[in-house]
């Protein structure tokens, strides 16, 4: 019986190898840092598959998306926000997030702003999932995220692929999550998909401005 105890730790190891990389770095006070960081913990307010139709609309809203600051950022202002997130979007570069007509932008929101954010895959590669989190761990990325991401301000997980159907008739997961951004600080919008932060650079930054800053810090 005794020698299966080395062979659980192994697995253990090898299942959340980067766990320790990324564990928080005040001990046990992530839950703590989330209700500092959001009043709540984010709350997922819809997941559903969606028709091209139905899409669409999401596309659009992503395209119109916030003021531009310069190729690369993307201000939200206001008290409430709504941030709509393409992970792949059509005649966009592979393994990307792409909202306001930009890929992988900054984006940025103001303290207190309380955000709605839709995510939705259109990647029509075979089998490619992606989700979310916005957390203040930086970059580079472990091909596997630890579960234990510090100040994590949302978290969507990972959303199914569209089917193999044509773009028109797949059907396409989306979720919703609502978060109150209360700490200004800069953190990063992640896929957590093994390898995609890693190797693809899929993610961008996110920056809490401070309250009445008008325009977004470049760093
Ligand atoms: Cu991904």
């Amino acid at each position: 019986m005794n020698s299966r105890i080395p062979i659980r730790i192994a697995l253990a190891a090898l299942a959340f190898p980067a766990a320790g990389a990324y564990a928080t770095t005040s001990g046990g006070d992530a839950a703590t840092h989330m209700m500092t960081m959001t009043s709540t913990s984010p709350v997922s307010v819809a997941s559903s598959r969606i028709s091209w139709t139905q899409g669409q609309t999401v596309l659009r809203e992503s395209q119109v998306a916030g003021v531009h600051q310069g190729r690369r950022a993307l201000m939200f202002q206001g008290k409430r926000v709504a941030i709509a997130l393409i992970a792949h979007a059509p005649r966009y570069p592979d393994m990307s997030f792409e909202t306001g007509g930009l890929t992988n932008p900054t984006v940025c929101v103001s303290q207190g702003a309380h955000v709605t954010l839709k995510m939705m895959n259109m990647d029509y590669g075979p089998g490619m999932a992606h989700g979310l989190v916005i957390t203040s761990a930086k970059p580079p990325y472990p091909a596997r995220l630890g579960q234990h991401l510090p100040h994590v301000l949302a978290d969507i997980p990972v959303l199914p692929p569209r089917s193999s159907a044509r773009l028109q008739t797949a059907r396409y997961a989306e979720k919703t999550v609502r978060f109150v951004a209360w700490r200004p600080g800069t953190y990063y919008y992640i896929c957590p998909v093994p390898g995609h932060a890693l190797a693809f650079r899929m993610y961008g930054r996110f920056v809490v401005c401070p309250a009445g800053l008008k325009t977004c810090p470049r760093s």
